[in-house]
């Protein structure tokens, strides 16, 4: 049997310009933080992974990292039994909550993820076939992304307003939409809400609904409602919405309201690992679970999840947080190879404006990126891109996403409440 064994593992914290962009939990600080993994094998290869880049994170990363000597690159068992054994017991919760409750668990799954993807990585190039061969084969040759939209402020405060200028009320957000839209070609939408009190988010979902009749809609307030709430803005949005995602917070909570709302219920915060998933089908919480292969243990695991949800009868789209090229490009082999992901994936990749660590980061053009056919994930690291990204990592203080925080710096009176209207 020809082994693949790992030889060395790189774990390089990074830094990228992050917009002011709202949620319920804040905003967003002026730099998004990542991790971007190489894993080599003794014969030379190099897979890649990305995941968070918070320091408790980057700590466990480490530790796992320094756990791999000598494992073989096809075994994922292995990985994730020598990541357990190597960062024990521990729960790493985020300061956000924005993807829903933390356990030992869902931490280990998160610490194993990106690992998971760069030994894919490897497997396919030693192979010759890409990731989502490895997957069970595409099933589409285009993903379709969705224009995710965000309330923002003009620009960090203290410096110029950056490019997308400021988006505080309906009108704002159809001029975002429109420039995202004009960019990317995007076919769906997505408002991240929870920002403003409800009725003035459904003022913004009747407006775009306004400036784009054909276009599928989806509203986010990441848990900002109560129940009550919930029930009144799903009456109000009637025929408007595609989909309402985590409207509130909970599986009791949301199943409240899915019982009474026309459309159906998304979740990336209350369905977030396996031991969600009984409740959330007896009590019918949810009609869509948004799968984030960077929580949810990896490729595989993802598309275990996805195997699931066909069974029971539960739709499947996809999450996102600020991210670089190599998640686009794992999100895109998953989805790809995903049959049952029919809704058009979140991206954060707009956010970017470009900033990378790949040569050539996949393009996303009338809405979607091509599936890359080449070995592995398809793409390549630009190592003086991941310096200039690393130096903007210990050029700042930043060290976790705390988006509370950060919105207190300029509100002091601002406090994270959740449900909030
Ligand atoms: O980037 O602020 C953000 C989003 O709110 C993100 O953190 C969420 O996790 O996109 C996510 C969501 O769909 O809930
Ligand atoms: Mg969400």
């Amino acid at each position: 049997m020809n082994m693949l064994p790992v030889r060395e593992v790189v774990v390089t914290p990074v830094a990228f310009p992050d917009p002011p962009l709202l949620n319920s939990a804040g905003v967003h600080q002026p730099w998004a933080l990542r991790a971007v993994i190489q894993v080599r094998t003794a014969d030379g290869t190099t897979g890649l992974g990305e995941t968070y880049g918070d320091a408790p994170h980057l700590s466990l990363l480490n530790r796992a990292a320094g756990a791999l000597d000598g494992l073989d690159a096809f075994d994922l068992a292995g990985l994730r039994a020598r990541i357990a054994d190597a960062i024990g017991t521990v729960d790493a919760p985020d300061r956000h909550g924005l993807t829903g409750g933390s356990t030992a668990d869902k931490t280990l799954s998160k610490v194993v993820s990106p690992f998971e993807v760069a030994l894919l990585d490897i497997q396919g190039k030693a192979i010759g076939r890409p990731v989502h061969d490895l997957l069970g084969g595409k099933v589409r040759d285009r993903v379709p992304f969705s224009a995710y939209l965000f309330y923002k402020w003009a620009g960090h405060p203290g410096a110029e307003p950056d490019a997308w200028g400021e988006a505080l009320d309906p009108a704002g957000i159809v001029a975002q939409a429109r420039a995202m839209i004009d960019r990317y070609g995007f076919s769906s939408i997505k408002l991240k809400g929870g920002v403003f009190p409800p009725e003035e988010e459904i003022a913004a979902i009747r407006a775009l609904r306004d400036a784009f009749p054909e276009l599928p809609l989806r509203l986010d307030p990441n848990a900002a409602w109560t129940p009550s709430t919930s029930i009144k803005v799903a009456e109000q949005t009637d025929g408007l919405l595609e989909y309402l995602e985590d409207p509130t917070g909970g599986l009791a909570g949301m199943a409240e309201v899915a019982a009474l709302a026309p459309m159906p219920l998304a979740t990336n915060m209350c369905v977030v690992a396996f031991a969600d998933l009984p409740e959330a089908i007896m009590r019918d919480s949810v009609q869509i679970v948004l799968a984030d292969h960077h929580y949810w243990g990896g490729l595989r695991a993802s598309a275990e999840l996805a195997a699931m949800c066909r069974v029971w009868g539960l739709g499947v789209s996809m999450h996102s947080n600020s991210h670089l090229g190599i998640s686009l490009a794992a999100m895109t082999h998953l989805a790809a190879a995903t049959p049952n992901l029919t809704y058009a994936v979140d991206t954060h990749t707009p956010w970017q404006s470009g900033v990378d660590v790949l040569v050539e980061p996949l393009a996303i053009t009338e809405g979607a990126a091509i599936v890359p056919d080449g070995p592995g994930l398809g793409v390549t690291l630009d190592e003086d891109a991941l310096a200039r990204l690393h130096e903007n990592w210990l050029h700042t203080d930043i060290r976790e996403r705390d988006d509370t925080a950060y919105r207190q710096r300029f509100e002091p009176d601002y406090v994270k409440r959740r449900p909030r209207w």
